[in-house]
C-alpha cells in the first residue's frame, strides 16, 4: 500500500488571507457520498478513466467462504508499532508494501475455486441486473455515474473477463470495530497497472471510505455488508486513496435495513426498483451475520519485479 498523501498547505491553518478560508469552508459542505453496497451499481469517476462496480454474492455462498476464512492463522500486522489488523498473503510471489514483505504462501483450493467462481458471477450479475440497476446521483462534481446496463457489460467484458486471473490475494482479519487500514492506494510496483482489484468482505458490515487524491473533499463511503464484492477497475489507484476507518466511540452499528427503502425513496427511483430493494431488505437481515469482525479478500495481478540494486 502507498502512504497517505499529506495535507496540501493551502488546506493547513494559519494563512495570511481570510479570504482563502472561504473556498475551502465551501469545500466542506460537500456532503460525503454514500452508496450501499446492498444493491449492484456502478460508478465511473475521472472522466471515465476510473471505474467502480459493487454487487452481493449468493449468501451461502458468502457463509461457507466465512466459515473457512474464520480458520485461517492469520499474523499480526505491525505498523508503526501497533497491530491495526491481521493479515495473510497468498501468492506464489512475495509482497512488499508499507516498509514490509510478505512472503508467499501457497493459494489454497478454497481460496482459487472462490475467485474463479467470481467471474462467471459477475458477469452473470451484471447482464440480470438490467432492470434493478440504480442509478446512483453523484454530488461529486466531476465524477459520472451511470447505471446503463451496456456501460457496465462492456465494462465487465474489458476488465474482468479479458484481465489476467488475480494471483495475489491479502486476507485481512478486522478482529473488532477498532481494526482498520489507513488511507492508501493499491499502487506498488508489484501490482499489475490498472488491473481490477477485487474486494470481497464477510462478516460486519464495514465503511469502506474513498478520498480523490487530488481533491480531497471528494469524499465517498460505501457500505460493504456480509457478502458485498467491490471492483475497483481503471485508474482507480492512481487517483484514489482507499481505508477502512475505525469505528469509534459507539456501540458496532446494525446494519440499517430502512435504510435501503430510503435511499430508493430520496434518490426517486421507480418502482420497480423500489420493490426490488425491499427485497433486497429482507435478504440482508439474515446477511448479517456478525457484529464485530470482519474478514475482507483483496485479490490483485502481481508480477515479478526486480529489486533495485543497492549502491
Ligand atoms: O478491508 C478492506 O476492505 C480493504 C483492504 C485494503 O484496502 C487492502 O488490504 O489493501
Amino acid at each position: 500500500m502507498g502512504q497517505e498523501e499529506s495535507v496540501p498547505k493551502s488546506r493547513k491553518r494559519g494563512r495570511a488571507n481570510a479570504a482563502d478560508d472561504e473556498p475551502s469552508r465551501k469545500r466542506a459542505r460537500v456532503p460525503v457520498d454514500y452508496v450501499s453496497g446492498c444493491q449492484p451499481w456502478l460508478r465511473v469517476m475521472d472522466k471515465g478513466k476510473s471505474w467502480l462496480a459493487c454487487g452481493l454474492m449468493p449468501i451461502a455462498q458468502a457463509d461457507e467462504m466465512y466459515a473457512w476464512l474464520k480458520t485461517i492463522a492469520f499474523d499480526d500486522e505491525k505498523m508503526f508499532g501497533n497491530v491495526p489488523r491481521q493479515v495473510k498473503w497468498f501468492s506464489d510471489l512475495p509482497y512488499e508494501y508499507s516498509n514490509q514483505t510478505k512472503q508467499p504462501n501457497a493459494i489454497p483450493p478454497q481460496l482459487s475455486s472462490f475467485i474463479g467462481a467470481l467471474r462467471p458471477q459477475v458477469i452473470q450479475t451484471a447482464t440480470q441486473a438490467d432492470a434493478s440497476c440504480i442509478v446512483v446521483k453523484s454530488f461529486l462534481r466531476d465524477s459520472m455515474v451511470l447505471g446503463g446496463i451496456s456501460v457496465l457489460a462492456q465494462l465487465i467484458c474489458e476488465f474482468v473477463v479479458d484481465a489476467p486471473e488475480p494471483n495475489g490475494h491479502l486476507v485481512n482479519h478486522y478482529r473488532t470495530m477498532d481494526d482498520s487500514v489507513m488511507p492508501h492506494a493499491d499502487d506498488q510496483p508489484a501490482i499489475v497497472p490498472d488491473t481490477v482489484i477485487i474486494s470481497s468482505s464477510f462478516g460486519a458490515m464495514r465503511l469502506f471510505e474513498m478520498k480523490h487524491k487530488a481533491q480531497e473533499e471528494h469524499t465517498m463511503r460505501i457500505s460493504l455488508p456480509h457478502g458485498s464484492v467491490l471492483l475497483m477497475g481503471g485508474e482507480c489507484q492512481r487517483h484514489w486513496l482507499h481505508s477502512i476507518p475505525k469505528v469509534r466511540g459507539c456501540a458496532p452499528y446494525q446494519p440499517r435495513p430502512d435504510s435501503f427503502l430510503c435511499l430508493a425513496q430520496e434518490r426517486n427511483l421507480s418502482q420497480q426498483s423500489t420493490k426490488w430493494l425491499e427485497k433486497e431488505r429482507t435478504a440482508n437481515a439474515t446477511r448479517h451475520v456478525d457484529n464485530v469482525r470482519r474478514i475482507n479478500i483483496t485479490s490483485r495481478c502481481m508480477r515479478l519485479v526486480a529489486k533495485p540494486k543497492r549502491r
